[in-house]
């Protein structure tokens, strides 16, 4: 499928490699309109359907990951127009159902509907230029695509209080001690980081990195006991697989494991 607002590439020399989506609407700060969102959807399917892929990876451009939902397109809207086309559930939640590891590569602004993409990632990489906030309530909304609710399991109640509230951007060092993004790395660098953490995950069995991303995302849906219920089912099943015997002989013999993804 040929995308004007995305681009695509695959990256790495392993069996499995690495998926590579760059958000493209330069002009507009990679301003999230519906057209973007269904080809973005489009692409995560179509590599979570590859099973030449292990890994995803999403970036914007050295400015902006994305500077939000695209406010001239909704500028008009009635309730009627977002409640009957089911905005935000039909197109901008693709993303949460795929299985394989996602990584946000955010340089520049990741701001409203930009910072909800990023947190709907399994973890984000930051470049140093970096700046998040949620600043939605300038514009007489609330965020509406997870902010309110992603923004306090990974930041605090505090801190995502003040985001939400004073509309205020929080910079990579300060998202880095909040625990919003995993890394902060320089500008230049960013995308070699994103690439080589792409890189050893797609290194690793399949299987396995599919239980970890379901089990590390129980942890925010169900009550310890039951987490922990699921991570010890999900951590039996594994003994199942042939890339578990593979796993452990390689580290016995003191030699590279070769996945078999099975
Ligand atoms: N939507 C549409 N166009 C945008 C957006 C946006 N979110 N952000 C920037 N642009 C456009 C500007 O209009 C401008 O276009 P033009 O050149 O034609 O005038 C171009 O991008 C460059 O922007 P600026 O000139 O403003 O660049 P600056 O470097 O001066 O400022 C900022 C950069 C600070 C990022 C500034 O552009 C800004 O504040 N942007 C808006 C940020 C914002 O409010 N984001 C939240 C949007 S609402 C939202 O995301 C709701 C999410 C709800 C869930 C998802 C539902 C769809």
């Amino acid at each position: 499928m040929s995308y004007e607002l995305i681009l695509t590439d695959v990256r790495g020399d392993g069996p499995l490699k690495a998926g590579v989506i760059t958000l493209n609407r330069p002009k507009q700060l990679n301003a999230l309109n519906d057209a973007l969102m269904d080809e973005l959807g489009a692409a995560l399917k179509s590599f979570d359907a590859d099973d030449g892929i292990g890994c995803v990876v999403i970036t914007g451009s050295e400015k902006a990951f994305a500077a939000g939902a695209d406010i001239a397109a909704m500028a008009s809207w009635s309730y009627m127009d977002v409640y009957k086309s089911d905005y935000i559930t039909r197109n901008w939640e693709t993303l949460k159902s795929v299985r394989k590891p996602v990584i946000a590569a955010v340089a520049g602004y990741a701001l409203g509907g930009g910072c909800e993409l990023a947190m709907m990632c399994d973890f984000i990489i930051a470049a140093d230029n970096a700046k998040f906030g949620q600043p939605e309530i300038k514009l007489g909304i609330i965020p509406g695509a997870g902010g309110t609710q992603r923004l306090p399991r990974a930041v605090s109640k505090a801190k995502a209080m003040d985001l939400v509230l004073t509309a205020r951007m929080m910079d990579a060092a300060e998202a880095e001690r909040a625990g919003l993004v995993s890394r902060v790395v320089p500008a230049d660098k960013l995308l070699d980081e994103a690439y080589a953490a792409a890189e050893s995950i797609c290194g690793y069995s399949l299987p396995s990195l599919l239980a970890a991303k379901e089990c590390v995302n129980r942890a925010f849906e169900a009550p310890l006991n039951e987490g922990m219920l699921f991570e010890r089912r999900a951590f039996h099943a594994l003994f199942a697989t042939e890339d578990q015997k593979e796993g452990m002989d390689a580290f016995v013999a003191k030699r590279k494991p070769a996945f078999k993804q099975q």
